[in-house]
This record gives structure tokens, sequence and C-alpha cells, in this order.
């Protein structure tokens, strides 16, 4: 069996990290993400969109995977004994499912913890907070390597591919607000692919689902899991 999943930021939620909609943004008291996460905002005032990442990063290194990632790490190891394999494209930029184990992650919108040149394009490790004298060794100003709206998702093709050979779509915790990756849904029943939707509450496109399971992550996700791993 080869499932493509899909998660967003309410796979995280539990793990104390901010999401952009619906119960919990309130975290954002101090930063609006739709003003901030906009390479016009990084262009007008480059660092207070430095302090919003750095201190998302800051909240990233302090906090821990929960049993979501947990239980989709298991599915990934669980499915590679029998053959099959999960491909995991995540629109969060935090490191939680590697932590958790996961292996095979594809951060469509790049990623808290890298850097990235603004002149040379090279992409570092980066723990620690950015400012607007953040260097490159070449001497270009380094930006967080997260894509902003407006700006390309990264691995599309690897993406699209994945979709290609997916034999069950699942996405979790994700809003279905945020397109393309709000778009993948449709691309998989387009493909005749059974879909599934874990998440808090029905998302934006709850409709394109068959089955969908509603709760915190953190529970809905573990039992689904031994499901399929039961199968
Ligand atoms: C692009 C990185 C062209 C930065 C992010 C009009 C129509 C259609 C599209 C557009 C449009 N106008 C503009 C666009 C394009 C735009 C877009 O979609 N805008 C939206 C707002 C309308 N998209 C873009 O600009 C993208 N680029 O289109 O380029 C292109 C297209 C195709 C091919 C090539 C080129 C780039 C978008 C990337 C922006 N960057 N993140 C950062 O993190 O700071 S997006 C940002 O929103 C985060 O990544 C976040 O993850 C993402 C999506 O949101 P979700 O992950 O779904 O999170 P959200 O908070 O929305 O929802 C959380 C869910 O969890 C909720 O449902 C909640 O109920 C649930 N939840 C909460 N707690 C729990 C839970 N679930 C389970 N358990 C819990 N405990
Ligand atoms: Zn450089």
């Amino acid at each position: 069996m080869n499932l493509f999943i899909l998660t967003g930021a309410g796979v995280s939620a539990e793990s104390g990290l901010g999401v952009f909609r619906g119960p919990g943004a309130a975290l954002w008291k101090r930063y609006d993400p739709m003003q901030l996460a906009t390479p016009q905002a990084f262009a007008r005032d480059p660092a207070l969109v430095h302090d919003f990442y750095n201190a998302r990063r800051r909240n990233l290194i302090g906090a821990s995977p929960n049993a979501a990632h947990v239980a989709l790490a298991r599915l990934e190891a669980g499915l590679a004994q029998r053959g099959g394999a999960v491909t995991l494209v995540t629109q969060n930029i935090d490191d939680l499912h590697e932590r958790a184990g996961s292996r095979r992650v594809i951060h469509m919108h790049g990623e808290l913890l890298k850097a990235r040149c603004g002149s040379c394009g090279m992409v570092v490790d980066c723990r620690n907070d950015l400012a607007i004298d953040s260097r490159c060794g070449c001497a270009g100003a380094l930006r967080p390597h997260v894509v902003w709206f407006g700006e390309t998702p990264l691995y599309m093709d690897q993406i699209y591919a994945a979709l290609d050979v997916a034999d069950l779509f699942v996405a979790v915790g994700t809003s279905g607000a945020v397109y393309p990756a709000a778009g993948f849904v449709r691309e998989a029943r387009a493909k005749g692919l059974r879909c599934c939707e874990i998440n808090l509450e029905p998302s934006e496109n709850a409709a394109e689902f068959d089955d969908r399971r509603y709760g915190p992550a953190s529970e809905i996700t573990p039992s689904w899991v031994q499901e399929i791993l039961e199968q």
C-alpha cells in the first residue's frame, strides 16, 4: 500500500506550535502570519519578520513531537516492513515529523530550522536567531528558508509523482485553505483514490473526503494508524 499523507499546522498544535486558523489561532497575538509570511513584508520590515520567525524557532526548539507525529512515523515503519510506503508531505515548517522518526518528509513550505541566502540561494542549518545583518559566506543576506504567500512551493514535481503512485490520500490537521496544498485532495479523487480527513473540525474541502474523523490529532491519528496496520 502506498500512502500519500498531507499534514498541516493542526498536527503540531498539541505540541504548542501556533495554527493559522480555527481554534487555537489566538496564539498569534503579536503577529498576523497572513501579513508577515510574505516577501513584501520582509522587504518592508525585515527585522519584524525575523522577530516573527525567531520567536517560532525558539518555541519549536523547546517543543516536542506529539502522539500524532509518533503514530505517523510508526505507520511509515510498519508499511515499509510490508513493502509499502508513506510519502509525508507537510505544509509545516517544523521538524517534529523528523524528530518523531518519520524519514520521508517533504517540506513544501520550507523549514524553520534552515536559512537561505538571498544572493547565492545556498540553504544552511539555522537554530539561532536571524537578524538583518545575518550573512551568508558569500556576504549575501540570509532569510528564513520558508515559502511565503505568493512564492512557489517546493518539491511540486516530487509531490505530484507521489500522488501518481498512491493508493490512499490522508490529510491530517489542515484547514484546506492554502493552495496548491488544498488542491491535492481533488487531484487524488480525480485519480480514484480513497481520501481520509483527520482534523479537529471539518476543513474547507471536507466534502472531498470519503472518510472523515474529527477530534484532536493526538487522539484520532494513533487509532487510525492502528486500523491501517491491522488491515
Ligand atoms: C502559490 C510557510 C503559485 C510560512 C505557508 C485565491 C485562491 C486560491 C489561491 C490563492 C488565492 N490567492 C492567493 C492564492 C495563493 C496562496 C493561497 O492559497 N492563499 C490562500 C490564503 C487563499 N498560496 C500561495 O501563495 C502559495 N504559492 O500559490 O504559488 C504556485 C501554485 C502552484 C504551483 C506553483 C506555484 C504559497 C503558500 C505557502 C504560504 N506559506 N507556510 C509560515 O509557516 O510562516 S502557508 C501556512 O498556512 C502554513 O504553512 C500553514 O500550515 C498553511 C496552511 O494552513 P494549515 O496548515 O491548514 O493550517 P491552518 O492553521 O490553516 O489550519 C489548521 C487546521 O488544524 C484547522 O483546520 C484546525 O481546525 C485544525 N486543528 C487545530 N488544532 C488541531 C487541529 N486538528 C487536529 N488536532 C488539533 N489539535
Ligand atoms: Zn550566499
